[in-house]
């Protein structure tokens, strides 16, 4: 990046903020199609004068391709640049481009390398469909309007100007090693630059003409996400203001826009978050309150810093609270060169480094300032700023660019990131432990020394520290950071070594401070194939022979496994296998499964597949299950929201989720249980756990789960499941699949046991904790049929009173069961006055309550509960003279 020089004002031209509909220009003639649209794009611009632009054109963009991840996703028409790094796995697509790249673009980004932020899968709109493209501005409007976006290419006044959008969540990483927050990890490059052509929002909303009590104006996307269609709002004054420069756009660095960022139309808002930018636009509202759309209320928000993500998710006024809603960006700044693991040589002959890097202010203001510390703050020196965005002002009056006027002459609001750099001499590099910066913008504010986290992890923009390692003949630089899960920078490794990050001296050990580095066990390894089968190759082909009942073959960790053998042993029931037949299960089986049963592997392995699978798209992002008649599907992942917490004691709460559709079944037969699937914000590794929800099969609209919450205590962390479903927000999709598992209970004592029937007469039912599920289910389907003879024995385990779950469900049914049914409360931690059983389930209940099989051999052992509950009651009853065959483990 050259220093280009602030220009000398010329004459200044006149402030003309447009607020008629045409100024003067030539009407544009009617548009016929895609190819002429696209026409305005490839006309190199020169002055009116006939002399070049002095400002920045967009560097050439490259012709991209559908990249082999993206085929099965939704996206897998979308072309894109393989240098993306992606932050939340393959789908949906949040990338920035390496920090390098993207400065090396210069003041303007490709569509190669600007960021994206996508929450689900891209609007699919085909060129011939662009110009018809409609869209609406209604609500507290006294002219409604509804028109395509060629009426708003023939009708308005269309105007170009360069903009940097930047997400809010830039330089989240650092927040994240912090502590982990609710936001994936965006490194330092969540930020790009463009030139945007369109039409003001001024000029747009003074024709649909504001109501009195007007305030706000929202935006809604096309893009259907888990709580609706994308959509926010920024305040009416705001976007009334031609100084602020909000605009609808249809054309990104001359191009029409590309899928990925908003085609055909899309909003931009200069010096705020590009969460407000809405893509793919379909509806602008003009109303009296703020958005309610939940992604205007659950995202982009800095909430006070001592909530931590686990209150968040009860505290939906404090979500509400619009103090809290991002819209003008803060200042903030990165060092670009030296890039990560940079090494200088001492020994080349230079004598000096030139620094370098991007700064931006928000609403418009301008970095005023740049500073560089080489003494962690003792004293700062000036960096050379250099604004490119200002060549655009000398354009003269009335230039257009890609079919719309510049526009910019009269305007001294910045819209865009600047660049800075300090050139140093390599002697003072090689003195300093490490070289921090801040901006200042034109409010005086400067960049906090301090992290402020929340959260979200958003608007992160303390001083942007880089170590410097001197090596033997070289210096080589440290980030704080990489983006996503990529290893590397200062702050996992002071973290590693046990240093606090929050110290206020990143982390450094003080004089006489001693910090214990952590020690992490090496995580081993357990091989899944048999090295004899590797070399077999599989085709897709010869997999999907095998995708039916019999012989089902499925895939793990890009390998072949026969799953026939294990049809009848598998703890979790045939079905489980035959669902995955012809299935890449990799990420369902490494979730589920426990060290043991991954070593059992290689005797089912095959042979390794021989491409991955093109298959249709596994995940629930975009299968609309809202027309079936039952919620649960057994191959596909499927969404619900959350819609109530109601604790029932101390540590449980049920957890009420609304299906697709009000008159959907959750279809569940009774004694069999579903999965639930919740993705670590952060990591986007799945955690999937069993559930037997209290709501019957045949249900609508809802499913109750009851759920016990393993809370992290001193020394023990508690359960990923049940604390994430815990800090989840009321809305938020879950994803469910089923029903599984190998028995079910068809009524009056039939039942199947991994489909083959069996007569029972009577149930003993073991079960501790939240354990009691299961066997509620069974319970109750007894008990609710007044003809249903069996009778069911509970023995329920607990630690206190208050930790036994449906106690009144269970004492009603003892109550009204006419002697079928009889439960057996015992406690290992009893309270004054208890009368019930005493002590831990052991033998001795066993005898007293259960005894020895009868002859008949008609009963039945249920049993669910903690590990070393089950492991107890196994041994017991088998020392009985109980047969494996009569008991059942959920
Ligand atoms: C068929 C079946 C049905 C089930 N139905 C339900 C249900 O309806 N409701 C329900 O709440 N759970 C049910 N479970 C248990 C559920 O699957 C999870 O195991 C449980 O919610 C804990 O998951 P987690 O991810 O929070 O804990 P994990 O991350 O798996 O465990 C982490 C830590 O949490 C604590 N912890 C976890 N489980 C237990 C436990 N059982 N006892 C003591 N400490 C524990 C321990 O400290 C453990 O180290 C069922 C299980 C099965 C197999
Ligand atoms: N319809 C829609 N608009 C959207 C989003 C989205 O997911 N859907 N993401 C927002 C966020 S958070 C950002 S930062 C910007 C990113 O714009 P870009 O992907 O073109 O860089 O788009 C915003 N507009
Ligand atoms: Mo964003």
């Amino acid at each position: 990046m050259e220093v280009v020089p602030l220009p000398t004002p010329s004459e200044s031209p006149d402030r003309s903020p447009v607020m008629a509909f045409h100024s003067g220009l030539p009407p544009t003639p009617p548009i016929q199609d895609f190819d002429e649209y696209q026409k305005p794009g490839l006309v190199l611009p020169t002055h009116i004068d006939g002399s070049k632009p002095l400002y920045p054109l967009p560097p050439a963009s490259r012709q991209n391709s559908v990249l082999a991840e993206d085929l099965k996703t939704p996206d897998n028409y979308v072309e894109r640049d393989p240098r993306l790094i992606r932050l939340t796995g393959v789908h949906p697509f949040n990338v920035e481009a390496p920090l390098s790249d993207l400065y090396d673009e210069g003041f303007l980004t490709t569509k190669d390398l600007h960021y994206v932020r996508n929450h689900g899968a891209v609007p699919r709109v085909e060129d011939s469909e662009c110009l018809d493209w409609e869209f609406t501005i209604e609500g507290m409007v006294s002219n409604p309007i509804k028109m395509t976006l060629r009426d708003l290419i023939q009708t308005y006044d269309q105007v170009t100007y360069p903009i940097t959008l930047v997400c809010a969540g830039n330089r989240r990483k650092e927040q994240n090693v912090v502590r982990k927050t609710k936001g994936f990890s965006w490194g330092a490059a969540g930020l790009s630059t463009a030139l945007w052509t369109g039409v003001t929002l001024p000029d747009l909303l003074a024709r649909a003409g504001p109501k009195r009590g007007a305030k706000y104006v929202c935006f809604e996307g096309a893009d259907k996400l888990p709580n609706g269609y994308y959509g926010t709002s920024v305040k009416l004054n705001w976007a009334m203001d031609p100084d602020r420069g909000m605009m609808v756009a249809h054309r990104m660095n001359g191009e029409a826009l590309p899928p990925d960022h908003g085609k055909p139309l899309r909003i931009v808002i200069p010096g705020q978050i590009g969460g407000r930018s809405v893509k793919w636009l379909k509806r602008i509202i003009v109303t009296s309150k703020p958005s309610e759309n939940w992604y205007h209320i659950y995202d982009n928000r800095v909430l006070p810093g001592m909530i931590s993500p686990e209150d968040s998710a009860n505290l939906p006024e404090t979500w509400k609270d619009e103090r809290y809603a991002i819209y003008d960006l803060n200042t903030n700044s990165a060092i670009c060169y030296p890039a990560h693991n940079e090494t200088v040589p001492l020994t080349g002959g230079a004598e000096s480094y030139k620094l370098k890097g991007y700064a931006y202010a928000g609403g418009g203001k301008r970095v005023t300032r740049l500073e560089v510390t080489l003494d962690q703050g003792r004293t700062w020196m000036l960096a050379t700023v250099s604004y490119p965005e200002d060549l655009y002002r000398l354009a003269p009056d009335g230039e257009v660019l890609f079919g719309g006027r510049l526009d910019m002459a009269w305007r001294e609001s910045c819209f865009c990131w600047c660049f800075w750099e300090l050139d140093l001499p390599l002697s003072r590099l090689q003195e300093a432990g490490d070289v921090m910066i801040r901006a200042m913008d034109d409010s005086m504010m400067v960049q906090p020394r301090d992290m402020y986290w929340s959260v979200l992890g958003m608007m992160n923009n303390p001083w942007y520290r880089v170590v410097i390692h001197k090596e033997a003949h070289s210096l080589r630089f440290e980030h704080p950071t990489q983006p996503a899960l990529m290893p590397g920078g200062w702050m996992e490794r002071v973290k590693k070594e046990g240093g606090n990050i929050t110290n206020g001296f990143w982390g450094e050990k003080m004089a006489g401070e001693d910090a214990a580095p952590v020690q992490e066990a090496p995580a081993k390894e357990i091989s899944m194939v048999d090295e004899t089968k590797v070399a077999r190759k599989i085709t897709a082909d010869e997999l999907r022979q095998h995708s039916g009942d019999d012989e089902p073959w499925f895939v793990v960790n890009g390998h072949v496994y026969d799953g026939t053998k294990f049809l009848e042993g598998h703890p979790g029931g045939a079905a489980s296998i035959i669902n995955a037949a012809g299935q890449d299960v990799s990420e369902e089986f490494l979730a589920i499964h426990s060290e043991n049963a991954k070593a059992m592997m290689p005797t089912y392995h095959l042979g390794a597949l021989s491409a991955p699978l093109s298959a249709e798209d596994d995940s629930a992002e975009h299968t609309s299950p809202a027309d079936d008649p039952v919620f649960l599907s057994p191959k596909t992942w499927r969404k619900a929201l959350l819609a109530r917490k109601t604790p029932v004691s101390q540590d449980t709460k049920i957890f009420t989720f609304t299906l697709p559709s009000p008159s959907q079944t959750v279809g569940l037969p009774v004694g069999q249980h579903l999965m639930i699937r919740l993705r670590d914000p952060v990591t986007r590794e799945a955690v999937i756990r069993a559930y037997t929800p209290l709501s019957e099969g045949s249900e609508r609209g809802e499913l109750n789960v009851l759920i016990k919450i393993y809370r992290d205590a001193p020394g023990t962390p508690g359960g990923k499941m049940t604390q994430g479903l815990d800090s989840l927000p009321l809305g938020h999709a879950v994803e469910f699949k089923g029903p599984v598992g190998k028995f079910e209970y068809l009524g009056r004592g039939q039942c199947t046991i991994n489909g083959r029937g069996r007569k029972v007469g009577r149930f003993v039912m073991v079960c501790g904790g939240s354990g009691i599920t299961p066997i509620w289910a069974v319970l109750r389907a007894v008990m609710k049929d007044k003809e249903d003879e069996t009778r069911c024995l509970v023995l329920d385990g607990n630690r206190m009173e208050g930790d036994i779950l449906l106690k009144d469900e269970l004492e009603e049914a003892e109550r009204d069961g006419s002697g079928r049914c009889k439960v057996v409360h015992t406690l290992s931690r009893p309270g004054e006055g208890w009368t019930g059983g005493k002590g831990r389930m052991d033998g001795e209940l066993f005898e007293r309550e259960v005894g020895r099989p009868p002859a008949e051999r008609d009963v039945m052992v249920l049993i669910c509960g903690p590990e070393g509950m089950e492991k107890g009651a196994k041994a017991a009853l088998l020392g009985m003279g109980w047969d494996e065959e009569d008991l059942l483990f959920f």
